[in-house]
């Protein structure tokens, strides 16, 4: 069996993550820390991790392009368009709103900040939040080669759908593209499964420098807040996930996260949505039995607008930081934390740190001083990895339902013992 079948890439993964834990856990032990990195957590390793998820995120831009004009094109009835993007909303919009829900209602009930000393000597700088009008403009794109170089991916699928729908309607020309467009594509996906060869060693090098410098001891001061985000985002995934995947669907909930396990192991490695979305696209139309008309539509639109891992960090870090300095938002401020979250994860790249910049929103709209937010800052990254994992799963969950409802599933692919990724 290949190298790049799925059970050997998770297998993969999971060596070098674990690898990278202990040589970073031992290199925190023996004393690095941020201001001392040395050189394996200070340069080695963090190059080495980072020209990794460089490589996945050049493919991105492409691979939303191509796969979202062939996914687009290869609708019978263009007219469906309409009716899975509004679903695909609904349901990333609703989870998104649950699982902020679900972050504020546990921090109100366990009360992670109370009697929590605040001390926020470090700064963080507050970026300014676009107002909504800005936001839904900057959606649509004026030169889609702007959008491209600047990986504005909304833009990008913006402007991919429209080319794909005048694909479809244009007859001869139309299916000449498809066809070029199809091979692309292809040739694309054979080069994330290439890469995917790098894996394990790029996710021991992001795992290890994480480890070695956000190890054990940032989390201890910060317990409470770190376990709760945790637990809320276990709650989220396995309880509200499984739950309408059982309600909508009727699949195996045991099964379907068995098939998500190497994406989910990669999305924790490298924290970021946008260079686990290859992954993640492969993963819907060949493991999980995701049409490619459905899944180039809904994984890369969940790859930037859902992101309900981070919308929990978002609740409870606000919960937190309110009640350790006694401020009191009230009801009206939560609803506020629960509509400024969802509509600030519209349009955010996932890239490892977005959700912090998007607390900073957050917390200007409920009037807690950004700042603060610098105490959370330590243990960020540990959480911002279980957050991408729980990111990406919404993603594949939606794109299940959707494609189920439509017909566009696969279910011999969903239920097949061995997974094999097709590109492989
Ligand atoms: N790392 C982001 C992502 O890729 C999530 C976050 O920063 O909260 O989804």
């Amino acid at each position: 069996a290949s190298l790049f079948e799925s059970r050997y890439l998770t297998r993969n993964i999971l060596i070098g993550m674990a690898l990278g834990a202990a040589i970073g856990t031992a290199l925190n032990l023996t004393g690095t820390t941020v201001a001392e990195p040395g050189f394996l957590a200070g340069t080695l390793f963090p190059l080495g991790g980072d020209i990794f998820v460089r490589l996945l995120r050049v493919l991105v831009v492409p691979l939303v392009l191509l796969s979202l004009m062939c996914g687009t094109a290869a609708l019978d009835d263009v007219r469906k368009l309409g009716r899975i993007g509004l679903k695909t909303l609904a349901f990333y919009l609703g989870t998104t709103a649950i699982a902020i829900a679900i972050a504020i209602g546990l921090s109100v009930l366990i009360q992670p900040g109370a009697g929590f000393e605040l001390n926020y000597e470090a700064d963080f700088a507050a970026s300014e939040s676009p107002p909504l009008a800005e936001v839904i403009l900057n959606i649509f794109p004026s030169n889609p080669f702007q959008a491209m170089v600047e990986g504005n991916m909304l833009q990008v699928i913006v402007f991919a759908i429209m080319f794909g729908v005048a694909m479809c309607l244009c007859g001869e020309p139309g299916q000449r593209v498809l066809a070029i467009a199809n091979d692309l594509n292809d040739v694309v996906m054979k080069l994330v499964m290439l890469l995917m060869l790098a894996a394990p060693f790029g996710v021991f090098a992001l795992v290890a420098k994480t480890f070695a410098i956000e190890g054990f001891s940032a989390i201890l001061g910060l317990a409470q807040y770190f376990f709760l985000v945790l637990l809320a985002l276990a709650v989220h995934a396995f309880f509200t996930y499984g739950l309408i995947l059982k309600v909508f669907t009727g699949l195996s909930v045991k099964r379907f996260f068995k098939q998500m396990r190497s994406v989910q192991l990669f999305a924790f490695s490298t924290a970021s949505s946008n260079a686990t979305l290859p992954l993640n696209l492969e993963n819907a139309e060949h493991n999980l039995g995701v049409k490619p008309s459905i899944a180039s539509f809904t994984i890369p639109l969940g790859a930037t607008l859902n992101m309900d891992g981070t919308a929990i960090m978002q609740g409870v870090a606000t919960v937190f930081i309110s009640e350790a300095l006694g401020i009191d938002i009230g009801v009206q401020g939560y609803l506020m934390v629960i509509l400024t979250a969802t509509l600030s994860s519209i349009g955010t790249a996932g890239v490892p740190g977005v959700g912090l910049i998007m607390l900073a929103m957050v917390f200007d709209q409920v009037g807690l001083p950004v700042a603060a937010i610098g105490v959370i800052y330590g243990v960020d990254r540990l959480l911002d990895m279980a957050r991408t994992a729980v990111n990406v799963t919404g993603d594949a969950v939606v794109s299940t339902i959707v494609a189920q409802s439509e017909g566009e599933f696969d279910q011999s692919i969903f239920d097949s013992e061995e997974p094999v990724l097709k590109h492989a």
